[in-house]
């Protein structure tokens, strides 16, 4: 058994298990193969605890148990389900320190966000959702004397849902919130690289939701992913990862006529119009905390503003500040609450940034700070820490194209209103954007014409549980958070009804 704490609050302790097996049907369940992967902290890169490596038969197995269990949950009145949703939410509150650490240590991420952030919106996604469900209705029409319309809602059945490793706690939130409050059972596979916070939780809430309901298969993409979301026995699978991942998702789920939801990758423009340096006041100062949005979570954010575009004659003395406020984002160990930025989630998306930063050096982009990996010393050495990186180039670079997911943002400036549009849309994503400025007109003007699901304006970053998130272009398909989610987890039902006593 592994301990972990935040320094100074004893709160914090998180105790993982030596191994995790598939959590299927209430209880742990070692996976049929008897295979299990290591999985190493990003904070000093080595392992702690053990996974079950799942195959199509662990998938099987978590399927019988979700369809043994559907039906019973489906049929759960609409407010013991939303108080379910609730002691889901008040556990995760009473227990938030617990869950930052374990989040922290298995993703690699500044526990300082883990507590103000992640797990504050997780608890808030819960209880909106049962809030939610409480106020959905259905629909009547009257389509003449006799014959009237009933659109009623029902549940999916059983759903796959797959997921990244950036936020593991609150991806899964994103996902299961909905779903459960909609009335399915669920099979869940976290990303490989972090598995172990998602079964912190897991024990946490396991008593609060009837067996069957809410089922947990660890593994790989291929061997576990796959079989889920190709399984004829799914009503829907929704996915966040790589754009890449996701059109095979699509092929997947094709194949038995079922639909997607796919959040996917981005290269979000953040955009500063001259009169956000009118003054140096306090808009100037959260535009420039805007700028360095791009090193949250150590940038390993689908929406992370990796592409900055700056109007030409500003560009000099906002980038100057720009770059002194990046140099002053504390990096440390990703326990310290002092530290703002963590590791990267896992070795692999460590090199890769790497390898991104050499790409931009080599196409004759300018690296304005950072562009290395960082050595933060003693038991850290061995952890995936990358400085925070500014690059200076133009938009047609790969740089400026290409997904990095790490702490490094590309910077280029424009002219007026209609060469920062063009570059802003000059992407194949259309996830996220910021626009800032102190004209209203320019910021809502800038807004509706950037393509992308989310605009930012005159904030970045920030995720209520009431507001649509999604892709627009190679982004994905659907949204996530809003009550409108609950109808991608919904099927409408048209009952057609005579109240004619006449012959037809
Ligand atoms: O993603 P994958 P990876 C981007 C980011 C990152 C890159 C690669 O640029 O560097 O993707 O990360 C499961 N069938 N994003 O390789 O492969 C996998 O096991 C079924 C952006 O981790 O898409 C994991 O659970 N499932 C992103 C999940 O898909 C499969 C967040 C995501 O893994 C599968 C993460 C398959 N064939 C990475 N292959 C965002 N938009 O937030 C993989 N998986």
């Amino acid at each position: 058994m592994a301990k972990y704490a935040a320094p100074g609050q004893p709160d914090s302790v998180v105790t993982y298990r030596d191994r995790y097996d598939h959590f299927i049907g209430g209880e742990y369940v070692p996976p049929a193969k008897g295979q299990y992967f290591a999985n190493p902290t990003p904070v000093t890169g080595e392992d702690f605890t053990e996974i079950a490596r799942g195959t199509a038969e662990d998938v099987e197995h978590a399927l019988d148990a979700a369809h043994g269990a559907a039906r019973a949950w489906g049929r759960t009145s609409v407010a013991d389900r939303a108080n379910v949703l609730n002691k889901i939410a008040d556990r995760i509150e009473a227990n938030l320190e617990m869950l930052a650490v374990a989040e922290t240590w298995d993703n690699g991420k500044a526990v300082r966000e883990t507590l103000a952030a992640d797990l504050p919106l997780a608890v808030d996604h819960f209880r909106y959702f049962a809030g939610a469900l409480r106020a959905q209705e259905g629909g009547i029409s009257q389509i003449d004397e006799d014959l009237v319309a009933y659109h009623l809602h029902e549940p999916l059945g059983v759903v796959a849902q797959i997921i990244p490793w950036n936020f593991p706690i609150l991806m899964a939130v994103w996902k299961l919130a909905p779903a459960l409050a909609a009335g399915n059972a669920v099979v869940l596979k976290p990303a490989e690289q972090t598995p172990a916070s998602i079964h912190v939780l897991m024990e946490l809430i396991a008593d609060l939701i009837p067996p069957g309901v809410l089922n947990v298969v660890n593994g790989f993409g291929v061997e576990a992913g796959k079989p889920l979301a190709s399984s004829r026995r799914v009503a829907k699978v929704a996915f966040t990862g790589e754009t890449t991942t996701g059109r095979l998702i699509m092929q997947y789920a094709s194949e038995n006529i079922i639909p997607v939801t796919l959040e996917l990758g981005g290269k979000s423009p953040n955009v500063f119009f001259s009169d956000v340096a009118a003054q140096r006041d306090a808009f100037y100062d959260k535009a420039l905390e805007g700028f360095t949005m791009f090193a949250l979570n150590q940038g390993e954010v689908c929406t992370c503003p990796s592409r900055a575009l700056i109007q030409s004659d500003i560009y000099d003395s906002f980038m100057g500040d720009a770059v002194e406020r990046t140099k002053a984002i504390k990096q440390g160990h990703p326990l310290d609450t002092e530290t703002m930025m963590g590791a990267q989630a896992s070795n692999d998306q460590l090199e890769k940034i790497l390898s991104y930063i050499d790409i931009g050096k080599q196409e004759g982009a300018r690296v304005l700070t950072g562009g290395e990996r960082a050595d933060l010393g003693g038991e850290l050495s061995g952890g995936y820490y990358v400085t925070p990186t500014i690059f200076e180039g133009d938009n047609k670079m790969r740089i400026f194209q290409e997904e990095i997911f790490g702490p490094v943002v590309s910077v280029t400036r424009f002219a007026d209103y209609d060469d920062a549009m063009k570059t802003a849309n000059d992407t194949l994503y259309g996830l996220g954007a910021g626009v800032w400025s102190r004209d209203g007109s320019v910021a809502y003007r800038a807004g509706r014409d950037i393509q992308a699901g989310r605009v930012w304006v005159n904030n970045y970053h920030a995720y209520p549980a009431h507001a649509a998130f999604g892709g627009y272009k190679q982004s994905g398909i659907g949204r996530e958070n809003h009550r409108m989610m609950l109808d991608h987890y919904q099927q409408t039902k048209n009952l057609l009804v005579s109240y004619s006593p006449n012959a037809l």
